[in-house]
């Protein structure tokens, strides 16, 4: 695994708000995640996030228009509660160190996983911002996004709004169908370029939670196939939304209780 990250990376992620880094994992790492990010979906039997209600192609709660969503890509969060394999896969402390290096905090939470396969033909991923539909209030959340197949311009890689975490904030107007909603939120950012990240399967990119960011539809019959991870800054409290937390769990928090139970947002990394 290519795990280092140079100043040069860290001021063009802080600057640009996001950031892609190629060659991440190797050839054997990359068959090793492929395979075992297959078998853990295979396990779910379609149940989309642990302790939530809701299955693939159902309403959960997040995302509105299940029918048409469930075409944007077959989404599966915290597949590492459920499998052991993707488990020591995303505890590994070196990501970690990435992430903080990258958005300059001291301890990283894991948010959640989720693996997001465009299927052949799957619809765009609108214009979106990420931290918004998040329990936690942190400008330096960020996202890492693996690709397991190369991603390409015909088959639906990231594209990036570079520079607008710098100004948009918690208005949320979620994933929808049309691809350029967030727009009418921060006007500010209709007018400007955007950038294409293609990447060769096992090349990663890291984003800002706050990053205009979203991907083309899968305009090939084969997939595009990513696993990716969002992180939570240590020391982070609950803002009120509920996102992916399990029912059981938000029965006991209250607005302001900090976010340290490590079986739901395990701690990867620390800084000494
Ligand atoms: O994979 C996609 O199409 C979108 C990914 C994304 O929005 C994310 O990782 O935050
Ligand atoms: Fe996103």
């Amino acid at each position: 695994m290519n795990t280092v990250i140079t100043q040069q990376q860290v001021d063009f992620y802080q600057s640009n708000g996001y950031i892609v880094i190629e060659d991440f994992l190797n050839a054997d790492e990359l068959e090793t995640w492929r395979e075992t990010v297959k078998t853990a979906i295979q396990e779910r039997n379609g149940q989309k996030i642990p302790g939530k209600a809701g299955a693939i192609g159902e309403d959960d709660g997040i995302n509105k228009e299940a029918d048409y969503f469930s075409k944007v890509f077959d989404q599966l969060i915290n597949l590492w509660q459920t499998n052991e394999k993707v488990k020591e896969l995303m505890f590994n402390p070196q990501i970690g160190e990435m992430a903080a290096k990258l958005s300059g905090v001291d301890g990283i939470r894991i948010w959640h996983d989720q693996a997001l396969f465009k299927r052949p033909w799957a619809n765009p991923t609108s214009w979106h911002l990420d931290t918004p539909f998040w329990s936690f209030t942190d400008r330096r959340a960020l996202s890492i996004w693996v690709a397991l197949d190369d991603a390409t311009l015909e088959n639906g890689c990231l594209f990036f709004i570079p520079g607008s975490h710098k100004e948009t904030g918690f208005e949320n107007p979620g994933i929808g169908k049309n691809m350029d909603s967030v727009f009418d939120f921060y006007p500010v950012f209709r007018t400007a370029k955007s950038v294409a990240a293609p990447m060769k399967a096992g090349s990663c990119s890291f984003h800002n939670g706050f990053t205009i960011h979203g991907a083309h539809a899968n305009m090939t019959p084969g997939s595009r196939r990513a696993m990716t991870c969002a992180y939570m800054p240590d020391g982070n409290v609950y803002n009120g939304i509920p996102n992916v937390l399990p029912q059981s769990y938000l029965e006991t928090l209250k607005i302001g209780d900090e976010l340290n139970n490590d079986s739901q947002n395990p701690l990867i990394y620390k800084r000494v």
